[in-house]
């Protein structure tokens, strides 16, 4: 396809079967502050790479797909930063069509792995139903995607900004399994609990990719979302998070924030409220879930 550009390197893994792991970009153009996403974004590839699977970074560059950016590429949507348009499945045809950059969701991440034939994928937290959602109709298209495009997202679980017990029921509609690596709790991104029970516990990347592999088999639509907790030594305590989360909260429903903007105003919001503390977990969480995915895209 004219728009898909998979890098050389990843090209020539999935030609040979080896175990190739995605990875999103609004989590280093939106995500994390300059220098340090690019510094994550890097750290992360080469985590994977040490747990024998190749990285594919994607992004949208000048109006194409890229399946596998370069770190000059990598260096570039982390300096420009949240001047890189945040791309969900809405805006791929006009950035297609414009020749335009754009640092990908979930959602369009799952949609070029799945494009290119990436089958895991990892990053740190997921979109899903927003507290108000009863009136805002604010839900993620991430959870849309993973009702039908057949891609492993690996994360964190998702943070309290969100509704977590209106996500699972929107998963569970949607026919999506919800997996907890280790244990039988939702992670919720910071802190290893959140009170919510995940559809299955597996232990082992063996057993993900066997699972993954059947729903694959049977051609059952959609993907499957793997929480993995935070180390215990990295997690927070809850009440400094969630006190942040409710302080973030009320400040954007205090200035009107709707739409796109929602997600990444809390993220910084509540980054900011939390110092240092906040972004170091989040490093840490996201180098666990790479470790993992690699393992289980060497399992697939
Ligand atoms: N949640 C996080 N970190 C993130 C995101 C969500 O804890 O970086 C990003 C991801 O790219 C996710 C997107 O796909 O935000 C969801 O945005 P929205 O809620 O607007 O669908
Ligand atoms: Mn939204």
């Amino acid at each position: 396809m004219e728009y898909l550009s998979i890098s050389p390197e990843v090209q020539q893994a999935l030609d040979e079967r080896r175990p190739v792991v995605a990875l999103e970009s609004t989590i280093i153009s939106h995500g994390m502050p300059y220098p340090q996403n690019v510094e994550t974004a890097m750290r992360v590839e080469q985590t994977i790479r040490d747990n024998g699977a190749v990285p594919a970074t994607i992004a949208i560059i000048g109006g194409k797909l890229k399946a596998g950016c370069t770190a000059d590429e990598i260096e570039y949507l982390g300096r420009k930063g949240r001047e890189v348009i945040k791309a969900s499945r809405r805006d791929l045809p006009v950035l297609v069509a414009r020749g335009a950059d754009g640092a990908t969701t979930v959602t369009t991440t799952m949609i070029i792995a799945a494009m290119a034939g990436i089958k895991v994928f990892a990053t740190g937290g997921i979109g899903g139903v927003h507290r108000g959602a009863e009136t805002t109709m604010d839900i993620s298209a991430d959870l849309e995607e993973l009702a039908m495009t057949p891609v492993m997202v690996v994360c964190a679980g998702a943070k309290s900004i969100l509704d977590l017990g209106l996500t699972l029921e929107y998963l569970e509609t949607k026919g999506v399994p919800v997996i907890g690596y280790g244990t039988d709790e939702l992670p919720a991104f910071y802190t290893r609990h959140s009170g919510f029970k995940v559809d299955y516990r597996i232990d082992t990347p063996e057993e993900l990719a066997t699972v993954f592999r059947a729903k694959l088999e049977m051609g059952l639509r959609g993907g499957m979302l793997v929480t993995n907790p935070i180390p215990e030594e990295y997690s927070m305590p809850a009440e400094v998070i969630n006190r942040a989360i409710d302080q973030a909260i009320d400040e954007a429903n205090r200035l009107g924030v709707h739409g796109k903007e929602t997600t990444p105003f809390l993220l910084a919001k509540v980054k900011d409220l939390t110092g240092g503390d906040s972004l170091a977990a989040n490093i840490q969480l996201v180098l666990n879930n790479a470790r993992l995915a690699a393992q289980t895209a060497a399992c697939l």
